[in-house]
């Protein structure tokens, strides 16, 4: 039943051309995230096109997932794919407090990019079901996004492992096509 909603969402969001960019440091979830896009199966990968840097096109819509935990001499070339982006998803794994300054880091810097001027923000509040994780709330403060003025952003909180919570930011996405 999830499934379903969640593959009609997808392939809705799917059939327009909307370019999506999915971030986040690395073991954040961006790949599990993906894994249950994958599973509806009206996604199709295309081969790794750099090391840190996948492909997903849908029909007309590409979506890049790239990882911004690498080193700093390969940040400098992620830029590139900015271009046209519409969305933006920010992974942030909810346990992994010390990194989440590293995180805030990389949010503004992109946030500041010419390119990204127009895009709309999901932060997605990653691996809810572990123990002592943080809140949607509490990075949401940490990150100060209410500070956010120039973006349009939302925070969700979810699992990548069940999927629960995707649906929901998926849905804000769609939301924000409306509006534009
Ligand atoms: P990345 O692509 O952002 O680097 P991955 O991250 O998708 O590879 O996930 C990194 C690890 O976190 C994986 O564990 C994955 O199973 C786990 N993970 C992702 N999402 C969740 C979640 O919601 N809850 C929990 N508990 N774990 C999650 P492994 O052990 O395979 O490295
Ligand atoms: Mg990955």
């Amino acid at each position: 039943m999830m499934g379903l909603i969640f593959a009609k969402l997808w392939s809705f969001f799917c059939n327009q051309e909307h370019k999506v960019i999915i971030v986040g440091l690395d073991n954040a979830g961006k790949t599990t995230i993906l894994y249950q896009f994958l599973m509806n199966e009206v996604v199709h990968t295309s081969p790794t096109i750099g090391s840190n840097v996948e492909e997903i096109v849908v029909k007309n819509t590409h979506f890049l997932m790239w990882d911004i935990g690498g080193q700093e001499s390969l940040r400098s070339s992620w830029n590139t794919y900015y271009s046209n982006t519409e969305f933006i998803i920010l992974v942030v794994d909810s346990i992994d407090r010390e990194r989440l300054a590293i995180t805030k880091e990389e949010l503004y810097r992109m946030l500041a990019h010419e390119d990204l001027r127009k895009a709309a923000v999901l932060i997605f509040a990653n691996k809810q079901d572990m123990k002592g994780c943080m809140t949607a709330a509490e990075i949401s403060k940490y990150l100060t996004l209410s500070s956010i003025k120039d973006h349009p952003w939302h925070i969700q909180s979810c699992c990548a492992l069940t999927g629960e919570g995707l649906c929901q930011g998926l849905e804000w996405m769609t939301s924000r096509i409306g509006v534009r």
